[in-house]
């Protein structure tokens, strides 16, 4: 499971205040890359409200967790709610099992949320569940224990940024005027504290979960440093740091219920609710079924992300009946189907009008979603050859594989096995060899290059921030490039133009864009802080010849400094006014 010397090493470290050299970052997420399912539990005295405070209720849909603050619960009112936490039927080994069941390998539950109130022995404040409250026992140190138990993996969510319990901490403004806040003061006697004592106390954590970013990057590095010093190994999510700037932990995260449009090279997790909130509300009973759970899972982990799915326990530890019966059936699937799942990678095969593809070594699975009528599956997009079909939960029932046109075809039974998603393993003859992406067509205005079409190579990636939305970058060489291949059907003069935002380090730093055999050098241009989008005009090329072309770029040199936060490419056709010239050009 996890390196226990480093982890223990590094609480060592800690107490003698040395700080341990954190695991390459490729270490520390190889567990994570494996896992893919997670469990992410909301739990806390907004739970016992269940979504109404004095009449007024949260509507559907929307976070019962932030019950006081969208009603502006006085802090003395909501502390007395607190005090009535006694969730006398919590029992970890359960919650964990569940976990267990549904074929999640990690448990990350809010140590401390928004409201303030730790759900943990806390020596910083007095404001928690042992010492607040008659329950008197310590759920981070059971379900911790449990995970362990289990050989699962658990992880805490701390609100490090919005507290609206503490007078300096964020959100507050009812009860604390913004003007007399200290900031400050609430990081340095609250929220790096508690940190401090998350991972000092429950033995290795996989990850902390922050959220909603932090005020500047200088500070958001004080929680990553804490992480790092005290639990090498210890994973960081994106919302440690604000939206707008550059990823500041270990993986992105994308937006609730976020779905990125193609595969992102960068690791990345998506948190998502079983309904329309969080926190436990008895009045939202909008659930997902299990098939879309189950999809959405293989949505995610084919464009290489993680799934962190959200339970809401109710106030005594019980979990609501709905989630109970979608997590069973996600996991009767994952029972059957795990393989297509666990340790694979991001598909280059885009989406296919039955399903998606996961990959792993010389094994493509194919997820139906829709069931061929016509009883063949067609799979385009794979150099490689095909040996052998067969159902991933029925592997002794082979399938006719054949190839036709480009295409893989895979001769499929009358009726799928799953209705939701029925998994085909497909034995390809060595590692995936996806065919060059489809030949991106021309608009009447020209060609739109972005990340969707492009082939990265080397550590070019295709990355998403909030702000920055979905972008290439992390390239520092010539051998970190972005692809695409055109189909040019209207030769003549295109105007070449790139969007990009490049920040000061950036500056002036040359790159090459190849239109055919035509190429363009040019210095980067600062555009302002981290996502600042600007486009250049690089210049008019001419399309001699129609058919298939590779337009790229590059760095042109290698360099310790990253290139650009690289957005798009446009050929945009110039129209030539009818003059003397124009008629002897074919159109
Ligand atoms: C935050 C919390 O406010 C919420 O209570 C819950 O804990 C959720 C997991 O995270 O809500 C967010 C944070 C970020 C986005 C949306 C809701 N976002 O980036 O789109």
């Amino acid at each position: 499971m996890f390196k226990p010397i480093a982890a223990i090493a590094g609480l060592a470290g800690a107490v003698m205040g040395l700080t341990l050299a954190a695991p390459p970052a490729a270490d520390r997420l190889r567990w994570f890359r494996e896992a893919k399912f997670g469990m992410f539990i909301h739990w806390g005295p907004y739970s016992g409200l269940a979504g109404e405070w004095k009449g007024n209720r949260i509507p559907i849909g929307a976070e019962a967790e932030w019950i006081m603050h969208r009603f502006n619960i006085p802090v003395a009112e909501y502390r007395e709610l607190a005090r009535g936490f006694h969730p006398v039927k919590f029992d970890a080994a359960t919650w964990v099992a569940l976990a267990k069941a549904a074929g999640m390998k990690y448990v990350v539950l809010t140590a401390k949320h928004h409201d303030g109130f730790a759900m943990y022995k806390s020596a910083t404040s007095g404001y928690n569940i042992v010492d607040w409250t008659p329950f008197k026992r310590d759920p981070i140190q059971e379900l911790s224990e449990a995970c362990r138990k289990a050989a699962l993996r658990f992880g805490v969510y701390y609100s490090h940024r919005e507290d609206w319990d503490h007078p300096d901490g964020f959100g507050n403004t009812w009860d604390y005027p913004a003007a007399g806040k200290d900031f400050e003061r609430y990081l340095a006697q609250k929220s790096l504290p508690q940190v401090r004592e998350l991972l000092t106390r429950y033995g290795p954590l996989c990850l902390v979960w922050f959220d909603r970013g932090m005020e500047t990057p200088a500070q958001a590095s004080r929680f990553v440093n804490l992480v790092r010093s005290l639990q090498p190994d210890c994973l960081v999510n994106g919302r440690v740091g604000s939206y707008a700037q550059d990823l500041m932990g270990d993986y992105q995260c994308m937006g609730d219920n976020g779905m990125p449009p193609g595969g992102l090279d960068e690791p990345w997790e998506t948190p998502q609710t079983l309904n329309g909130t969080w926190g436990y509300s008895r009045f939202d009973q909008q659930w997902k079924s299990a098939g879309n759970v189950i999809q959405r899972l293989v949505e995610i982990v084919s464009k290489g992300g993680n799934y962190l799915l959200n339970i809401g326990p109710m106030a005594d530890g019980t979990i609501p009946a709905p989630t109970l019966a979608t997590l069973e059936g996600v996991g009767a699937w994952m029972a059957r189907n795990g393989e297509s799942i666990y340790g694979t990678t991001a598909s280059p095969i885009l989406e296919a009008p039955w399903g998606r593809t996961t990959v792993k070594g010389d094994r493509i699975y194919l997820h139906v979603f829709r069931w061929p009528s016509d009883g063949v599956l067609r799979l385009h997009g794979v150099a490689n050859e095909a040996t052998t079909a067969y159902l991933l939960a029925e592997p002794a029932r082979t399938l006719k594989v054949s190839r036709n046109e480009g295409a893989i075809l895979v001769s499929v039974p009358e009726r799928p096995l799953d209705p939701d998603d029925t998994v085909i393993a497909l034995k390809i003859a060595g590692p995936l060899r996806a065919e060059r992406p489809p030949l991106v067509q021309a608009s009447d205005e020209g060609f739109e290059l972005d990340h969707l079409e492009a082939r990265t190579e080397g550590g070019a990636m295709k990355r998403f921030n909030r702000d920055g939305g979905f972008h290439i970058a992390k390239w520092t060489g010539p051998a970190d490039a972005a692809s695409w291949r055109l189909l040019v059907g209207r030769t003549g003069p295109y105007r070449l133009k790139i969007t990009y935002a490049a920040r000061k380090e950036s500056a002036g730093l040359k790159y090459v864009v190849s239109v055919g055999a035509r190429e363009f050098t040019a210095a980067a241009v600062t555009t302002g802080e981290w996502f600042r989008y600007a486009t250049f005009d690089l210049g008019l090329v001419t399309i001699e010849k129609a058919g298939p072309m590779t337009v790229s770029i590059r760095p042109a040199a290698a360099s310790d400094r990253e290139l650009m936060y690289f957005k798009s490419l446009s050929l945009e056709q110039v129209h030539e006014p009818p003059g003397p010239g124009a008629s002897k050009r074919p159109r």
